[in-house]
């Protein structure tokens, strides 16, 4: 399965914003099957480790500051070279930046604040998948 999953979050900002609805509606319509799902919230631990790739980076306490300053929805998400599509899908990390008709563009606050994450590799989408999902999780 490992080429044909990603994982994803729903943000804290689309959450609070009310759009886990509209975004799991738009991930369902763009061919993806949703193979475990989620309402969770990161400890700051949590989001430190889990963003561990970007620790060197300036924006890094922000990034794990917000990540666990409200309840996300977790998921994984199967579909054929599901890594690639569902980045088609959310369109650019700065939501000014992304296409019409992308996650990000329709729901997205910010470059910070920016509604959804998605895997960059499908090594990525595998780590990550396990570290939100026990395998009774996944179906
Ligand atoms: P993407 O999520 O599009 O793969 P990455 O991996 O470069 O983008 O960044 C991870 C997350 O870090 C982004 N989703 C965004 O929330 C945050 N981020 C990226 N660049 C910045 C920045 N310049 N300032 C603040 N937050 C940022």
């Amino acid at each position: 399965m490992s080429d044909r999953i990603t994982f994803t979050m729903i943000k804290p900002d689309a959450v609070a914003d009310g759009h886990i609805g509209a975004i799991l509606g738009k991930i369902a319509e763009a061919g993806f099957k949703i193979k475990a799902l989620k309402l969770t919230q990161l400890t700051n631990a949590d989001a430190k480790k889990f963003y561990d790739v970007h620790a060197e980076r300036p924006f890094y306490g922000e990034l794990v500051d917000f990540m666990s300053s409200g309840p996300i929805v977790a998921a994984i998400l199967e579909k054929d070279n599901a890594v690639a599509d569902f980045r088609t899908l959310i369109g650019a990390t700065n939501p000014a930046e992304a296409a019409e008709g992308t996650i990000r563009k329709m729901f997205a606050r910010s470059l910070g604040e920016n509604a959804v994450h998605g895997s960059d590799s499908d090594e990525n989408a595998l780590l990550e998948a396990r570290f939100h999902f026990a395998g009774r999780e996944l179906f």
